[in-house]
């Protein structure tokens, strides 16, 4: 892993901090290593049952690392940003969507450009009362990526998309819950502390049922309701094969609270 990530575990929970502070968490290569290296990490420690995503200092994450975005000679001819998202952004934000474990971001300041697509990546986007949200990329002649295209329309409806896309205005934590891109905001002293209870709380939970809700979610976009109603009933095949169902429906008959391995 790099310095650019920090990453700590315990307790069932992984905390995978983005650490530039002095450039607000921009995202450059050593970084973007660093978060794919973390959360491979995280998916394969068994005993992390939940992660939680956030960022060093007053950001969240200002998105691409603009000192790096152009190369040292100026030309702007070679440049493929295509390559760049394929083989940067994207398997991060198809790994986070696909980490059979549930994912908090906690966006603890600016959430710009790429830096908004990974907050909407997580699974629970918790916000600090004094976070923004901006779709900053058009500022630069710049395409939203890294999901936003994606993430806009399924969260907050293609109307706002296109004026959040459009625009790229720099909205506060209260409009980004009330446009359905937040789940919760929480003071800024509160933010880590909630973000962290509700970590613990999940990491005591069915974490295999999470894998699979995550699987059905992200395949009911594009599937039509029969095609989903197939998936539901295979995916709760597993879900009825694990240890914890089993245990789930043990504790209500003996009207005790569940003990969920994970398994
Ligand atoms: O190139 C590719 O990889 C392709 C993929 C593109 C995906 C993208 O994400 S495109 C969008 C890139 N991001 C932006 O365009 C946002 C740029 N930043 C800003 O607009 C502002 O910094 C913010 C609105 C986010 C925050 O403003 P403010 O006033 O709170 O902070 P600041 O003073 O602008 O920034 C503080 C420092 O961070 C400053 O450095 P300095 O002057 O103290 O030495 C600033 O240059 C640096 N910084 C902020 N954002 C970036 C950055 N440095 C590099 N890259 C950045 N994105």
């Amino acid at each position: 892993m790099t310095n650019e990530i920090q990453y700590q575990s315990s307790d069932g929970v992984a905390t995978i901090t983005l650490n530039r502070p002095s450039v607000l968490n921009a995202l450059d290569d050593a970084l973007m290593r660093g978060l794919r290296d973390a959360l491979a990490q995280a998916r394969a420690d068994e005993s992390v049952r939940a992660l939680i995503l956030t960022g060093a200092g007053r950001a969240f994450s200002a998105g691409a690392d603009l000192n790096t975005t152009i190369p040292a000679d100026g030309s702007l001819k070679a440049m493929d940003l295509g390559r760049l998202l394929r083989d940067r952004y994207n398997p991060i934000i198809t790994g986070m969507r696909e980490l059979p474990k549930p994912i908090i971001s906690a966006v603890n300041g600016v959430a710009a450009g790429a830096g908004m697509s990974l907050a909407l990546a997580g699974d629970i986007v918790l916000a600090s009362r004094s976070a923004t949200f901006m779709q900053a990329f058009v500022k630069i002649g710049l395409v939203p990526d890294a999901g936003s295209t994606w993430f806009l329309p399924r969260l907050a409806g293609d109307v706002r998309a296109r004026a959040l896309s459009m625009l790229g205005d720099r909205i506060d934590a209260e409009s980004a819950e009330r446009l359905g891109l937040v789940w919760k905001v929480h003071e800024d002293d509160q933010l880590l502390n909630e973000a962290r209870a509700l970590a613990a709380h999940m990491a005591t939970q069915p974490t295999r049922a999470y894998g699979l809700i995550k699987e059905a979610l992200n395949a009911s976009s594009s599937n039509t309701l029969v095609a989903q109603l197939d998936l539901e009933a295979d995916i709760q095949t597993k879900a009825g094969l694990t240890e914890d169902f089993h245990e789930g429906v043990t504790a209500f008959l003996e009207k005790r609270a569940p003990r969920f391995s994970g398994r």
